[in-house]
């Protein structure tokens, strides 16, 4: 063996090696190929061994040659690799991950996704457990058992969208997550801590603010001598952890919802003015999330808890109103167009 033997071995077997790949027609060929260019019976590996019978000065300029002639294959059998399209694995033909991408960006949570989660965060560190309901509801969970009887003026304060499942007993996509209570109620004894997040839908018109369909967040808490302190140190700290601000302050005025006695409006100061009055809060200072309020012993007698031995409070706001006054969204509409030019900055 001399230096210009191998050189001219290692060329010729580089011309063979590179017509191997290129003619190698799926992924189980190639990997043939592979052992059979590179592997411990190639002819390659045959000089590795012979280099040692060479003059100490021309090992060098050997070992080079072989190093350049693994490194040209390894990248013809990478580019063929990909023209096949992926590597194989016990013979299921796989996209080999480590060629990058394939240019596919890396999507992300929808941005009111993003905000219930957070929001979980906060009340699960709280103590409170989530709970669910379904979306097509039974006028009793959704009304009745929340003391609004049918005919009930109430009724007409959220627009209702019904089901026809062909029974007798009328169904309904529920209007608010407020039912969630009745059945955490029906299945669990008190004390009951629970915030119950979902899909909510509405007979209204799509405007700036309003959704036929939003989500919102029901906090219902049961147990012995809770009082209305409760309810605004629970939504005070809820609030300041949301807003990762200690000096939001909230705003409880007088209000009506038929399961809660007393109720009241629930608002947040501006968190983007301090209170002193901005676009976001239409310059009043307060920006409103929401109802709440003491549960209405009616609806703890409806569910077979005795409302002289518990008491609770229970609030729900939405959380594309969370999400809008969190990131100074605008539009409720920019949440559903799916325009990834404004989901993707979320
Ligand atoms: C209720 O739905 C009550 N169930 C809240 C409640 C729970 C009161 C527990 C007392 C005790 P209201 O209809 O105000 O209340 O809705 C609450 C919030 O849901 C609103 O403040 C608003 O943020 C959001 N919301 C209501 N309708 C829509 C809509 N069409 N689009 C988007 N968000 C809405």
């Amino acid at each position: 063996m001399t230096i210009a033997s191998i050189t001219a071995e290692i060329d010729a077997a580089t011309t063979s090696a590179v017509s191997l790949v290129a003619e190698a027609a799926d992924l189980v060929a190639l990997e043939e190929v592979r052992r059979e260019v590179l592997g411990k019976r190639s002819v390659v590996a045959k000089i590795k061994v012979s280099i040692k019978s060479l003059p100490a000065q021309d090992r060098p300029e050997a070992g080079r040659l072989l190093s350049l002639y693994s490194e040209s294959i390894e990248e013809a059998l990478t580019a063929r690799q990909a023209q096949l399209g992926g590597i194989e694995v016990s013979g299921v033909s796989v996209p080999d991950l480590s060629l990058g991408s394939h240019g596919l960006e890396r999507g992300h949570l929808h941005l009111v996704t993003q905000v219930r989660r957070q929001l979980e965060d906060i009340f699960v560190g709280l103590g409170y457990k989530i709970a669910e309901g379904p979306e097509v509801e039974d006028d009793w969970h959704n009304f009745e058992a929340l003391n609004i009887p049918p005919a009930h003026p109430a009724r007409s304060m959220q627009d209702t969208l019904y089901v026809d499942l062909g029974a007798e007993e009328q169904f309904m996509l529920r209007t608010h997550t407020s039912p969630v209570q009745i059945r955490t109620m029906e299945n669990q004894e008190p004390p009951i801590y629970v915030v119950a997040p979902g899909r909510t839908y509405r007979n209204e018109t799509l405007d700036a603010r309003h959704s036929p369909i939003f989500h919102q967040m029901e906090c219902l808490a049961i147990d012995k001598n809770l009082t209305m302190a409760d309810l605004f140190g629970t939504i005070e700290t809820f609030a300041r952890q949301l807003f990762d601000d200690d000096t939001v302050q909230t705003r409880f005025r007088s209000d009506f919802f038929p399961y809660t006695e007393p109720s009241a409006e629930l608002a947040v100061s501006c968190v983007f003015c301090s209170g002193v009055g901005c676009r976001v809060c239409s310059h009043t200072g307060w920006i409103e999330l929401g109802g709440c309020g003491m549960v209405d012993p009616a609806v703890l007698s409806a569910v077979g808890i005795d409302p002289e031995k518990w008491q609770g409070f229970a609030f729900g706001f939405g959380l594309e109103r969370i999400a809008m006054i969190r990131y100074g969204i605008d539009e409720i509409r920019t949440f559903y167009d799916n325009d990834l030019r404004f989901l993707a900055q979320y």
